[in-house]
């Protein structure tokens, strides 16, 4: 096996989309990393980056561990997209109110999608481990994650579940049946992830309706017959084998929904192309939730909880972290009117 960690990284104390202090959160991230994982294992980590970490920085980073490595990537607009198309600035239908998303969060989108299993597998690795500069693994693991996956015949580990508000994702649920009909794709499970509402649903699905003409964000509360249910793999950690990646039948399915603009013009993200290309592609046994060790990935701004948290493990019988984190913020929170 040739796996390794990914993180894609910004030197920044102020990033352009959050105004977080990336530098410091990858610093974190690291230790953490190593402190309940990696010094018992020792495997690489490599930190993709725009050229902006310097030979100094990348020292101070590394702090002497050799399984550390930077390797720099350079994002700019694929050139089959028409550049007009392609906004500076993405704002839902919903409005600006309701989020900004800028270029460098679409690069990022489309380096998840579609660039790190080229990349990767250029570089020979066979498996991809996940984490951002915000994702912070707070309890021992004592197994090789790896090695787990791959004796357990598992090609996707993933540590929560989440579900993307829907008016960020226009139109992807009709584009995922498109494709799905256009080229005769007979999916493992996707069935399950398209909703089949009952009559007390379609019921509400009235009511949000009517909400929405004043409160537009009422929307993610629809459960329309057929549509995706947008329920996937919160991927800011997943562990996955590369081979399924680079298969054929997902390497089309990629490269289609990229060739449509995804991550730049339509803003389906990383996350939800990720996901539905497993629930598409994957046979369901493959897909393994991790809940036994305590993960962070909270999006706080102006001090506050926006979206996401902390996730207790159940072998994090101490769980400090947790304790610590839900006195200052409170639980994690998914709510789909909260995402921005
Ligand atoms: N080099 C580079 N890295 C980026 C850029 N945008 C995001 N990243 C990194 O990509 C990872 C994911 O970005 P996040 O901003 O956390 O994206 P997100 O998880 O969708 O957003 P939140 O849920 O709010 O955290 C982080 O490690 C970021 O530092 C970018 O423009 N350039
Ligand atoms: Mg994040």
């Amino acid at each position: 096996m040739k796996p390794t960690f990914v993180y894609l990284a910004q030197n920044t104390r102020k990033d352009p989309q959050w105004g977080r202090d990336s530098r410091s959160m990858l610093e974190i991230s690291l230790d953490k990393l190593y402190e309940n994982y990696n010094h018992k294992f020792r495997q690489s980590i490599i930190i993709f980056h725009e050229g902006d970490f310097t030979l100094e920085d990348q020292r101070e980073l590394s702090k002497g561990r050799p399984e550390i490595t930077f390797h720099e990537i350079e994002f700019k607009i694929p050139d089959f997209l028409d550049k007009s198309k392609v906004p500076d600035v993405w704002v839902s239908s919903a409005g600006k109110a309701y989020g900004e998303w800028g270029l460098g969060h679409r690069h990022m989108c489309r380096f998840y999608t579609i660039q790190i299993f080229d990349l990767l597998s250029e570089l020979g690795y066979d498996w991809v481990c996940r984490f951002d500069d915000d994702s912070i693994l707070h309890s021992p693991i004592e197994y090789d994650l790896f090695e787990y996956m791959e004796s357990h015949n598992l090609e996707y580990g993933y540590r929560v579940d989440s579900q993307e508000p829907y008016r960020l994702t226009e139109g992807f649920s009709e584009a995922l049946h498109n494709y799905i009909e256009k080229f005769a794709v007979n999916p493992t499970f996707f069935d399950e992830h398209v909703w089949t509402p009952s009559l007390k649903n379609t019921l509400c699905n009235y009511y949000h309706q009517l909400l929405a003409l004043r409160w537009p964000l009422k929307k993610n509360n629809l459960r329309i017959a057929g549509t995706y249910d947008n329920w996937g793999y919160f991927n800011n950690f997943f562990i996955s084998k590369m081979a399924f990646w680079k298969s054929d039948p997902v390497q089309h399915f990629l490269h289609f929904f990229d060739q449509m603009g995804a991550s730049h013009i339509l803003h389906w993200n990383d996350l939800i192309l990720q996901s539905a290309a497993v629930q598409i592609f994957m046979d369901k046994k493959k897909v393994h939730k991790f809940e036994d060790w305590t993960y962070e990935h909270a999006t706080i701004r102006h001090g506050k909880l926006e979206y996401g948290g902390i996730w207790r493990g159940k072998q994090d019988e101490q769980a400090d972290a947790v304790k610590a984190f839900e006195q200052q913020y409170g639980r994690a929170i998914f709510d789909a009117d909260k995402t921005y």
